[in-house]
């Protein structure tokens, strides 16, 4: 292969071979680099979580496992309409709490007493998880489980035969409702409770306790594409906050750290709050996702009806999710009717028109590009290939070049004030720090500098009027690489 490359590029400095035509290898990728569930996980950007239990109708936010199903009632429930207005706005994915911490569980499983089956609604006979499913097969969209490690209704909780129910129920939600896409396991987990009638406080160790190596091989088994979410993924990592935003810079690589020294990192037990930035030199591939909810309780409460989020407050969680590599998991609870409200499906739809006017068409797609330097100066990694719609090609330059620019020449003033960016992240996050520049008036100006991009990156800028537009890598862990650059003129600028 040396030998190879070798002649090849004798033949280059000879002249005999066109330069288009010869074959370069691509970068070497520089580790850790996503898998393939990751990916794809990437790729969503923006998916849904519906929070819905007893705690929906007694204005709980968290239920102490004492609640009687009888209070399950919804009058009008429609989870089809869930995932309707889900698709409708642009969400990829939907997450349904399956049972949240009360234990309560919205598929009537064999394992307890303690769902649906003993509830109101459909006489016993529903099963909202498997509505939720369905209507993400029919409709497109993909389908993740919230499955609570923490119980608070069931009487062993706290003790080994728990971990088998708890087994259990993970299995009937991974078998019994078609392809799974994200297991999301939350940190909060032991303390007080019902626990069958106990009332009392059970702490357990949460490094040891759900035996995470193994519970997480269930998923692996009888999910193989599903990513795994919790504090300390192993897929994808809790980003440390549930305000909606993720750190600048955002790297997509993170070392889990424990919350205390000699501790054994864990969900539940891990400095949570390093995953906002994550770790330049991280030694996982571990990207963070924003779980936010629309509204200031995660459960539905009629007195925040006038509390929901504004499609203004929306975009500002997107720039600070989407716009910084990560993903953006959106809360709505249904209500106690059991549809989506109608003040927050005016929210979803005021954000969904804001995004669409603010990146409905690239002003670069019809530009040039020129790099400073192009990898084996061939057509395969040249600079316009960061203007194509297609992810896959790239820009690189050549081994040992970690700086270097590319010039967007749009052959007239334009006025922007959005620039867009992503890395060929299937090498890795390669870059360490950019910046942006303009060209208008004869003279270049810095508009935006960063340090991470990765999957996405989206710079907000003062409206600018240029004829050209410089990308420069300042620092980089080996050669770069870009798979796209887009520039937009948002609703601000006429
Ligand atoms: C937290 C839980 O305690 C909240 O109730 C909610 O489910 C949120 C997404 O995760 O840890």
């Amino acid at each position: 292969m040396i030998f190879r490359s070798f002649i090849v590029a004798g033949l280059l400095a000879c002249g005999f071979v066109h330069s288009a035509l010869a074959e370069v290898n691509p970068p070497e990728p520089v580790y850790p680099i996503p898998s393939e569930r990751q990916l794809a996980w990437h790729a969503l950007e923006y998916y849904g979580f519906f929070h819905f239990t007893i705690n929906t109708f007694t204005d709980k936010e968290w239920g102490y496992g004492d609640e009687n199903p009888e209070e399950f009632n919804p009058t009008a429930c429609d989870p089809r309409q869930w995932v309707e207005i889900a698709k409708e706005v642009g969400m990829k994915a939907v997450i349904p709490t399956c049972k949240h911490h009360d234990g309560f569980c919205l598929w009537p499983s064999k394992y307890t007493e303690h769902s649906v089956k003993n509830s109101p609604y459909k006489d016993g006979k529903g099963d909202i998880v498997g509505e939720v499913a369905r209507a993400c097969h029919d409709l497109g969209l993909k389908f993740g489980i919230y499955l609570s490690p923490w119980d608070r209704n069931h009487p062993e909780y706290g003790r080994p035969e728990y971990i088998d129910y708890f087994r259990n129920q993970l299995r009937e939600l991974l078998t019994q409702y078609g392809e799974v896409s994200e297991v999301w396991f939350d940190g909060a987990n032991g303390g007080d409770g019902y626990y069958g009638g106990a009332r009392e406080e059970r702490r357990i160790d949460r490094a040891t306790y759900y035996d995470w190596e193994n519970t997480w091989a269930i998923v692996r088994e009888l999910a193989p594409n599903a990513v795994l979410f919790s504090d300390v993924g192993p897929d994808i990592r809790w980003v440390g906050n549930e305000k909606g935003f993720a750190g600048d810079p955002c790297w997509h690589t993170y070392t889990p750290h424990p919350n205390e020294p000699g501790g054994q990192a864990a969900p539940g037990a891990s400095n949570y709050k390093e995953g906002v930035n994550g770790h330049v030199d991280g030694e996982y591939w571990l990207p963070a996702e924003v779980d936010v909810s629309i509204r200031p309780g995660w459960f539905y409460h009629e007195s925040q009806n006038d509390q929901v989020r504004s499609p203004e407050n929306l975009m500002e969680l997107y720039y600070q999710s989407v716009g910084r590599g990560a993903c953006l998991l959106l809360n709505v609870p249904p209500d106690d009717r059991g549809l989506i409200h109608e003040t927050d499906i005016a929210a979803l739809r005021g954000f969904k028109t804001l995004r669409d006017a603010t990146f409905k068409m690239d002003l670069a797609h019809d530009a040039t590009a020129k790099a400073s330097n192009v990898r084996g100066d061939v057509d395969t990694y040249a600079a316009s290939n960061v203007l194509d719609d297609d992810r896959s090609t790239y820009w690189a330059t050549d081994d040992g070049v970690t700086s270097g620019s590319i010039t967007v020449d749009f052959g007239k003033e334009t006025t922007f004030d959005h620039v867009v960016l992503q890395e060929y992240i299937e090498l890795g996050q390669r870059i360490l720090r950019f910046s942006v520049d303009a060209y208008s008036g004869g003279q270049w100006r810095t508009i935006a500098e960063g340090e991470s991009i990765g999957w996405k990156r989206i710079l907000r800028t003062d409206p600018v009027t240029a004829e050209k537009v410089r990308f420069n890598v300042l620092e980089a862990k080996a050669c770069p690489t870009l798979s796209s650059l887009s520039i937009y003129a948002g609703p601000d600028v006429k």
